[in-house]
C-alpha cells in the first residue's frame, strides 16, 4: 500500500482564497489510478485553509473570542476542498470517501493523538479509499488547533504501515538553500537526519504549518523499517505516474 499526500500547493492556487486546481487534481488522481496500487489519500488545505487559519491564529489555540468565526470558516472550507478531491478521485475511477479529520481525530497540547481509527480502517478494508485533510481540530488542552496533513500522514503510516509514502508538492524536492531566494540552490536527492540538520529552514514560509524543511522532518519520522518517503513535484505532468511505476524521477528521497 502507498500513502499519498496531495499538497495544498498543487491542488489549490495558494494565491487566491478557495481556488481549486481541478485540472491538476484530476490529472494526479488519474496518474494514481493508472498505477493500479492500493492507496490511502491525505490532502493539504492550501488556499482553503491557510489564509483564514493565519488570520484567526487558529494554530495558537484559544487566545481570543473571534476565533470561533475562524473555526467555522476553516472547517467549512476544508470540507469543501475535501469534497472536491473526493469528486476528482471518483471521476478518475478510484472509489473514495471523505473522512473529515476534525470529526474523528483530536489533538492534545498541539500534538495529534489518534482518535477513531476504526473509521479509516473500515473503509480501507472495504476497498474504499478514505480521504483525510489538513484541518482545524479540537485540542484537549488548547481548545482547538491546526492539524497539518503531514501530521495525519504520520498517524496513518503507523496504522497502515505502507511500503512507501509519497508527498506530492509544487517543488522538485528539498534544496540546499531556499530556491525562492537563491537562484543557484541545488536539489538534494537523498536526505537523512544529518543532511537535514545541515540545511537552514526557509525564511519565506506562508503556511501556518511550516515549509519544505518541516515537511522533510515529518518525512524522516516516517522512515522506520526501511520505508522510503518521497517528495515529488506534482505540477509536472506524468512525474507522479513515473514515480509510482518505479522509474527514476527528479525528487527527494528520505531514508533513515
Ligand atoms: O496544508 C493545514 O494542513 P496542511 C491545515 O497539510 C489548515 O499543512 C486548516 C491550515
Amino acid at each position: 500500500m502507498i500513502l499519498i499526500k496531495l499538497g495544498g500547493s498543487v491542488i489549490t492556487d495558494k494565491r487566491t482564497y478557495r481556488t481549486f486546481n481541478r485540472d491538476v487534481a484530476l490529472r494526479l488522481c488519474r496518474e494514481i489510478k493508472d498505477s493500479g496500487k492500493d492507496v490511502v489519500i491525505v490532502h493539504g488545505a492550501g488556499s482553503f485553509g491557510h489564509v483564514a487559519a493565519k488570520a484567526y491564529e487558529l494554530q495558537k489555540g484559544r487566545i481570543r473570542d473571534d476565533q470561533i468565526d475562524g473555526i467555522v470558516l476553516v472547517s467549512r472550507d476544508t470540507r469543501e476542498l475535501n469534497a472536491l478531491v473526493v469528486s476528482a478521485l471518483t471521476e478518475a475511477g478510484i472509489p473514495s470517501v471523505s473522512v473529515p479529520t476534525g470529526s474523528c481525530f483530536i489533538m492534545d497540547d498541539g500534538v495529534l493523538v489518534i482518535g477513531n481509527t476504526e473509521i479509516v480502517r473500515g473503509y480501507a478494508d472495504l476497498g474504499i479509499v478514505p480521504v483525510m485533510m489538513g484541518d482545524v481540530v479540537l485540542d484537549r488542552k488548547r481548545g482547538f488547533g491546526i492539524c497539518s496533513g503531514d501530521a495525519i500522514m504520520k498517524c496513518l503510516a503507523d496504522i497502515f504501515r505502507p511500503d512507501k509514502v509519497v508527498f506530492v508538492s509544487d517543488v522538485d524536492g528539498l534544496y540546499d538553500r531556499d530556491p525562492k531566494i537563491e537562484r543557484d540552490a541545488k536539489i538534494i536527492t537523498n536526505v537523512n537526519d544529518d543532511v537535514l540538520a545541515a540545511i537552514p529552514p526557509e525564511t519565506t514560509v506562508a503556511d501556518v504549518t511550516g515549509g519544505v524543511h518541516a515537511k522533510m522532518r515529518a518525512m524522516l519520522e516516517m522512515c522506520s523499517d526501511g520505508r522510503e518517503c518521497i517528495l515529488v513535484n506534482g505540477t509536472v505532468d506524468g512525474r507522479l505516474r513515473s514515480l509510482l511505476a518505479g522509474e527514476e524521477v527528479v525528487c527527494t528521497r528520505a531514508r533513515k
